[in-house]
C-alpha cells in the first residue's frame, strides 16, 4: 500500500517549530504508517487550535469594539423622532415647493444643515438661542400684517381654522414651525449622530433643551414679526384660558412689537360638551388685559368666535349650541 506520509526528505521543520521531528528513515524510503498517521493527526490539532484562536481573538476584538462605542446619554424624555431627517428635510421641500411656492429659491439643504449643527455634538442641556440664529435667518419668512394667529392650548382648533382660512398664519403654517411641527429631536455630545433613545425633559431634565429652546426661539421671532391686529385663541374649558407660564404668556405677549401690533384680538372657545371654566370676564383673561395694556396694546376678546365655534360643530351638529339660533 502508498505511503500517505510526507517523504522523508522533507525538513522537519517545515511545519514549524512546535511539530515534534520526524523519525528518520535510515533507508530514505517510506516512513512507517503509524508514525505519519500521527504526524497527520498533531497537524489537524494544530490548524483547529490556530482557527479557535483567530475565533476567540475575533469575538473579542467585536466585544471590545462595540465597548468603545459611546452609548448615547440617557434622558427621561422620549427619543428623537424616527427618521427625523429625512421629514424636515421632506417637509422643507414640500413646504417650499408646494405650499407656498413663493419660497421656492429656499436651500433646503443649507436650512438642514443649520438645523442640525444648532444641537448636534453639543451639551443638550445648554442649547441657546444664538444656536439656532443661522436657522431663524435662511428660514426666514414675511408675513402680511393682520395674519398672525396665536394660540395656547387649542392646538387642535386653532390648526383646523387656518386650514380653512388659508390667508391666516400659525406659527405652524410657517417654514419653520411646518418641519418641526410636532417631532421630538436630540443629538448628543459623543457624536454628530441624532440620540432616538432619549431626550431631556424639559421638567425632570433641563429647560435649555434643542427642543424647548427651539420653540422658545421660533415663537418669539413669530411674535417680533407680527403686526396690525393680530389674534390669539385661548382654551376656556382650562382652569385659565391665560396661563401666563404658557409660551403664549410668557415668551409672545412680550415680544410684540407696540409700535406695530394696534390690537390683540382673543378668542376663548369651549368644548362643546365640555365645563365653560373661563371665559372673557374672568380673572385670566384681565391678566392678559394688564399686560398688553401696560404695553401700550389695545385688547378685546370674544368667547366662542363663532367661524371657529362652527368649526367645532363640524364633529358634533347635534348639540344645541351648534343650531342656527343660538
Ligand atoms: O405654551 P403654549 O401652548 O402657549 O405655546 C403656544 C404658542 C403658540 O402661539 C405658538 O406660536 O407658542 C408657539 N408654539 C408653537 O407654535 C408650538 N408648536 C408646538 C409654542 N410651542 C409649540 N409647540 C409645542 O407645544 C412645544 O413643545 C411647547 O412646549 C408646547 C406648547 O403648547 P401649549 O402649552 O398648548
Amino acid at each position: 500500500m502508498q505511503s500517505q506520509g510526507l517523504p522523508a526528505q522533507e525538513p522537519a521543520t517545515a511545519s514549524g517549530p512546535l511539530l515534534s521531528p520526524r523519525p528518520a528513515d535510515p533507508a530514505g524510503g517510506p516512513m512507517e504508517p503509524d508514525s505519519s498517521s500521527s504526524s497527520r493527526r498533531r497537524r489537524c490539532l494544530l490548524i483547529c487550535l490556530a482557527v479557535l484562536v483567530i475565533v476567540i481573538c475575533a469575538v473579542a476584538a467585536g466585544i471590545l469594539w462595540h465597548r468603545s462605542q459611546p452609548e448615547p446619554l440617557r434622558w427621561r424624555g422620549r427619543g428623537s423622532t424616527p427618521h427625523f431627517s429625512e421629514i424636515v428635510l421632506g417637509r422643507c421641500f414640500t413646504y417650499t415647493q408646494i405650499i407656498r411656492p413663493e419660497l421656492k429659491d429656499k436651500d433646503c439643504q443649507k436650512i438642514w444643515n443649520a438645523f442640525k449643527s444648532a444641537f448636534v455634538s453639543k451639551n443638550q442641556c445648554n442649547i441657546t438661542e444664538e444656536d439656532y440664529q443661522p436657522l431663524l435667518k435662511l428660514a426666514n419668512q414675511t408675513l402680511p400684517c393682520h395674519r398672525s394667529i396665536f394660540w395656547s392650548r387649542m392646538y387642535d382648533l386653532a390648526h383646523k381654522y387656518t386650514k380653512v382660512q388659508q390667508e391666516m398664519f400659525t406659527l405652524e403654517d410657517t417654514l419653520l414651525g411646518y418641519m418641526a411641527d410636532r417631532l421630538r429631536w436630540c443629538g448628543d455630545p459623543g457624536t454628530s449622530e441624532m440620540n432616538y433613545q432619549s431626550c431631556p425633559d424639559w421638567r425632570e431634565d433641563c429647560h435649555n433643551n434643542p427642543h424647548s429652546v427651539f420653540w422658545k426661539t421660533v415663537s418669539k421671532g413669530f411674535a417680533e414679526a407680527a403686526c396690525g391686529v393680530v389674534y390669539v385663541m385661548l382654551n376656556g374649558s382650562n382652569l385659565k384660558a391665560f396661563d401666563k407660564s404658557s409660551v403664549f404668556g410668557s415668551v409672545e405677549i412680550f415680544n410684540l412689537q407696540p409700535q406695530k401690533v394696534h390690537e390683540v384680538q382673543a378668542w376663548v372657545m369651549h368644548d362643546i360638551r365640555g365645563s365653560s371654566s373661563d371665559t372673557c370676564s374672568g380673572s385670566s383673561i384681565n391678566d392678559l388685559r394688564s399686560s398688553l395694556s401696560q404695553r401700550n396694546i389695545a385688547f378685546t376678546c370674544q368667547d366662542d368666535y363663532r367661524p371657529a365655534r362652527f368649526l367645532q360643530c363640524v364633529n358634533q351638529a347635534e348639540d344645541p349650541s351648534c343650531s342656527s339660533k343660538i
